[in-house]
């Protein structure tokens, strides 16, 4: 009896010291113009943008209310790399943990941050976020190891950036047009959504650098020029202090790094962040893969040009070690396999799969079916069919083995959990074969988000300790929008006691346009939950002997064919009584018909 007295007093205790920050965030459209080039709408926060870094204390909890003023678009916050212990339902991406946001309505985010580090907010809502709604999320750690060995703190966010909005750009990108699934290739790169950025410093004093890159695409290169760099902290895990002269920061990836500056310095010194071009199917002529910044030791000094590199060799960060040296979890409980392939559906255009299967949400969240089918939540089917779905017991050790059978480079992300990275292959090594690993490290790097190399693999080992439903997707938002994404339903009869949903968190779909469901399977079926039909599909596979190269082939000719006609019809107008048929031939397409025999030229 004393004793559950005693737990109950530091329970209220601890509930009661926690500090609580609130935070009002209005969402709106404002006009920016990051890289000098081009104005357009990007979504801010309180009528600023780049949007300030949210900051909070470790053990604090935080309450965001978000009021959507987008007037045209819902949306939704995640909290990238946040465990949400005991919140799995503020973890932010709708379908999955809550309903959208429609415009004109309100939802309140309210969670307690217990892991220090650098993360970053963003929209999940499907293609949102690349239009501006991110900004970095910092940690304070009162008991920061390196607190001593750093004079100040400095953060930098990297992105790429697109002239186009996310909407036009997604429709051409998932179009029978665009057969190959080639991504919409960024404009320019930016630090701290701007460019020419400069941050003053003093010689001999030492920097901690927190990093975080919130690109939609772009992994990035990033260096300091002339100067070594100390990480000490990935995905908001302390690691051993590591020289680098270079990182490679993936879309969703952050690093702290001590960075001193030589006491005899004076010039000032650039920094650079640099597109991966590898990622890119084409290399636009008026591409801007670098941006460049500056430490500033003297501002009445020249801010010189950085000098070219000639390779790309950033640090490996599986060479990386944690600082709290936690062993590899060295029994399997149990293993996902995720074989990743890019591929045609019957709508001509390219998807993404795990496992021959694209993800598609479903009618319900799938939290809110965890809460509402009983015993039948260990059962994945429940869950529907193209959610990618995988149901894990509590205190297991799981682990996700990744084979990328895509010539591309793709970052994976966990919600819920940092994972250890057991093994990741080079390019081109194929699927993994079970104990082909040399030596599985003793002390494995831990981190949220992942690259897998092009036609490689990688695997990941992680403890199901924190009930909840945490997706498993690419971080490049053009792979999230076709459908590279896994779900993992964690604990969810522990789940199922120990959450209690707001109930404003259901009123906000039955507000949605249509109302979405809160209630049953993946397809919304209540009274059979094994019964599906109806749930939300992809579209139908392509039929049999239709190959990707048979739909380029279609829209070759199909565009030929318009071409033909474009000639003709010009040709037509040649031969107009006022023409004068000679003349006009040599100067080329110039009238108004370029734009269809300009098609012609596209042609893969
Ligand atoms: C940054 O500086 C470069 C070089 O002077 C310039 O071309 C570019 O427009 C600047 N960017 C912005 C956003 O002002
Ligand atoms: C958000 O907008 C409301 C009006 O819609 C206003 O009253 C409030 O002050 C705004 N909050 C912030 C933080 O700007
Ligand atoms: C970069 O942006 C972050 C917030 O996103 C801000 O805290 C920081 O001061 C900015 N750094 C510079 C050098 O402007
Ligand atoms: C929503 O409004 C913004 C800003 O005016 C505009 O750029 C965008 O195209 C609109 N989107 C839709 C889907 O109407
Ligand atoms: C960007 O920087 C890299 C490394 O210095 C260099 O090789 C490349 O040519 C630069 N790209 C452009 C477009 O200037
Ligand atoms: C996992 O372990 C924790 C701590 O030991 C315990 O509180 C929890 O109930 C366990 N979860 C399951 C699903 O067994
Ligand atoms: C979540 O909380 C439980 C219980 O306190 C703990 O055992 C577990 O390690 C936590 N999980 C994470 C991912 O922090
Ligand atoms: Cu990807």
């Amino acid at each position: 009896m004393l004793t559950v007295l005693w737990a109950l007093l530091v329970f209220f205790h601890g509930v009661a010291s926690a500090k609580v920050t609130y935070h009002e965030y209005n969402i709106t459209w404002v006009t920016r113009n990051p890289d000098g080039l081009h104005e357009r709408p990007v979504m801010g926060i309180n009528g600023q943008w780049p949007i300030p870094a949210l900051r909070v204390t470790k053990g604090e909890r935080v309450v965001v209310t978000v009021h959507n003023h987008l007037g045209n678009m819902t949306t939704s916050l995640h909290w990238h790399g946040l465990y949400q212990n005991g919140t799995a339902h503020m973890d932010g991406p709708p379908g999955v943990t809550q309903c959208e946001i429609p415009p004109g309505d309100s939802f309140i985010y309210d969670f307690k941050v217990d892991q220090p580090g650098t993360y970053w907010f963003h929209s999940h809502t499907r293609g949102q976020y690349p239009d501006g709604l991110r900004a970095p999320l910092i940690v304070d750690d009162p008991d920061n190891p390196f607190k001593d060995d750093f004079d100040e703190e400095i953060v930098l966010s990297f992105s790429d950036w697109y002239h186009d909005s996310m909407i036009p750009l997604l429709s051409s990108f998932i179009s029978v047009t665009n057969p190959t699934g080639a991504e919409p290739v960024p404009n320019s790169a930016l630090i701290n959504d701007s460019q020419n950025v400069t941050v003053a410093v003093q010689a001999g004093k030492t920097y901690m650098i927190r990093m975080v890159n919130m690109a939609a695409f772009a992994g990035m290169y990033v260096w300091f020029q002339s100067c070594s760099m100390r990480v000490v902290e990935v995905d908001g895990i302390y690691t051993k202090p590591t020289e680098a002269s270079m990182l490679y920061l993936t879309a969703g990836q952050r690093y702290s790094v001590l960075l001193t500056i030589d006491s005899d310095a004076a010039t000032n010194i650039p920094f650079v962040a640099s597109m991966d071009e590898e990622l890119f199917d084409a290399i636009p002529d008026d591409l801007r893969s670098n941006v460049t910044g500056w430490l500033v030791l003297d501002s009445t000094r020249e801010h010189p040009k950085p000098s070219d590199v000639d390779d790309f060799e950033p640090l490996d960060d599986l060479s990386i070690q944690p600082l709290d040296s936690l062993d590899l979890f060295d029994k399997v409980d149990r293993t996902v396999r995720l074989d990743i392939k890019m591929d045609n559906l019957g709508d001509g255009a390219n998807y993404a799969f795990f496992n021959d299967n694209t993800y598609v949400e479903p009618t319900v969240p799938t939290l809110y079916t965890v809460m509402s089918s009983g015993q039948a939540s260990s059962n994945s089917l429940v869950y529907g069919s193209h959610t990618n779905s995988f149901v894990l017991n509590g205190n297991e050790t799981v682990e996700i083995i990744l084979n990328n059978d895509d010539d591309g480079k793709h970052p994976f992300h966990l919600h819920g959990h940092a994972f250890q990275v057991i093994e990741r292959s080079a390019e081109d090594a194929g699927f993994y074969q079970a104990g082909s690993a040399a030596s599985q490290p003793a002390v494995p790097m831990r981190r949220d988000t992942i690259l897998v190399n092009p036609n490689g693999y990688a695997v990941l080992r992680f403890r199901s300790d924190n009930p909840g439903v945490w997706l498993f997707h690419c971080h490049i938002e053009w792979h999230v929008t076709t459908g590279l994404i896994a779900t993992f339903i964690e604990a969810p009869l522990e789940l199922q006691k120990t959450t209690t949903i707001p109930p404003s968190h259901y009123n906000l779909c039955a507000r949605n346009k249509p109302a979405v469901p809160t209630s049953g399977n993946a397809a919304g079926n209540v009274d059979d939950l094994l019964n599906l039909q109806g749930e939300p599909a992809p579209p139908a596979p392509l039929p049999d002997g239709f190959t990707t190269k048979g739909i380029i082939a279609l829209i070759v000719s199909i565009i030929n064919g318009l071409a033909m006609v474009a000639i003709i019809a010009w040709y037509g107008m040649l031969q107009s009584p006022a023409g004068e048929a000679g003349e006009r031939e040599d100067e080329g397409p110039q009238g108004e018909n370029q734009p269809l025999l300009a098609a012609s030229d596209n042609a893969p």
